[in-house]
């Protein structure tokens, strides 16, 4: 070992390395240590953002910045602290794979239709009244709404309504960027003028687990949007039995034309955690973003407790230990890239066994307020 390191520290292959380097030539045993791990090295960290503050600065962005003046969407992303040293594509990255946004729109605005090759998906976290146009489609949101918008189709927003609305926007805009496929294109018109009845998707699947059997056929979103009611009466049904031993009880929104993930690249999740739930700890390849959309508890990640309550965001990067505690119910709207680690059959698991599956804490996140 020894004898190996002082090989490589010699002067003859330190003057090669440096040597090569003009001709941009590298040398692999140098770099290898930095590109074989015994298992993932995240960038990312854990974070939590507080709902005062993204609330607070939401506000500020409204009085400074109108998207008739920007002509773009009042959106403020989750910068991840651990990612800023990828640039330029690394900013806007909440984890290494996706971007996650908080966007206000208030009565009388308008956020332009345009299309991209990111996938999209919305999470509805206060108000109602405002509309996605998703290629034609109009699809009115309301509190606890999941909306999906994958990459390709036009969509813009606009709010008729009467109280200002914030929801969570997720993309897979670092994983996009990061294999050069970005594309994106304006609409020719401001916002796109409705050619289907309003709501038309979410009034083809009002029945829930049926689909028309026009739909058997493939198709990329035949739902666009899927109302709370119906995501809380599933977790309802599930909570008569056993809870799952990492998230409780947890639902994924599906495509119903051929049970795949709503979103193809993004997974996105509704878990329902009871008051007194105590999660075993395990770690997984995926990556996630939390949004606590009701209620309040705490997750320990990699021993540091995150208390968390309602309209805050969360993340737990990849292959981090976690485990989460609701001190009162709690649903907690969740977005992972599962659906990417398993296209690279990378999707990996392990428990977390010291302990009965708990970690110890040893630390408490102190958040930014504003
Ligand atoms: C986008 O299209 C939306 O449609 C939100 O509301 C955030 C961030 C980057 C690129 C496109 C939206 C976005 C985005």
């Amino acid at each position: 070992m020894a004898e190996k390191m002082e090989f490589f520290q010699s002067q003859t292959v330190q003057d090669f390395n440096k040597e090569i380097e003009k001709y941009h030539l590298g040398p692999l045993w140098n770099a290898i240590p930095d590109l074989m791990h015994k298992q993932p090295t995240p960038q990312a960290v854990p974070y939590l953002w507080k709902w005062e503050t993204l609330y607070a600065k939401l506000m500020e962005a409204s009085e400074i910045f109108t998207p008739d003046r920007g002509g773009e969407r009042r959106a403020i992303y989750l910068q991840n602290p651990g990612l800023t040293y990828r640039q330029p594509w690394g900013w806007a990255s909440t984890t290494h794979t996706l971007y996650a946004a908080v966007q206000l729109i208030l009565p009388g605005e308008t956020a332009p239709s345009h299309r991209h090759t990111q996938s999209a998906l919305r999470f509805i976290m206060r108000g109602e009244g405002a509309y996605s146009i998703v290629q034609g489609e109009r699809i009115f949101m309301e509190e606890g709404d999941f909306l999906t918008t994958p990459g390709g189709l036009w969509h813009g927003h606009a709010h008729p309504g009467s109280q200002p609305m914030i929801w969570m926007d997720c993309l897979d805009i670092p994983t996009i960027y990061a294999i050069g496929g970005t594309f994106s294109e304006s609409y020719p018109e401001k916002i796109e003028q409705p050619k289907v009845p309003d709501n038309y998707s979410a009034q083809r699947y009002e029945g829930g687990m049926v689909r028309p059997i026009a739909d058997r056929k493939s198709q990329v979103a035949p739902l666009g949007s899927f109302k709370w009611p119906q995501t809380l009466a599933a977790l309802e049904g599930l909570s008569r039995f056993e809870p799952d031993p990492y998230d409780g009880y947890a639902v994924e929104f599906i495509n119903p034309s051929n049970g795949r993930t709503a979103n193809p690249n993004i997974a996105s999740w509704m878990q329902k955690l009871p008051a007194g739930f105590h999660s075993k700890a395990h770690r997984h390849t995926s990556s996630t973003i939390y949004q606590v959309f009701k209620g309040s508890g705490y997750t320990v990640i990699n021993g540091i407790r995150y208390d968390w309550s309602q309209g805050d965001f969360l993340v737990v990067p990849n292959w981090a230990w976690h485990e989460h505690v609701a001190s009162e119910d709690a649903y907690l709207f969740s977005v992972s890239d599962l659906p990417i680690m398993e296209k690279f059959d990378l999707q990996r698991e392990e428990a977390y066994e010291e302990n009965q599956g708990h970690q110890t804490i040893t630390d408490e996140f102190k958040p930014l307020q504003p």
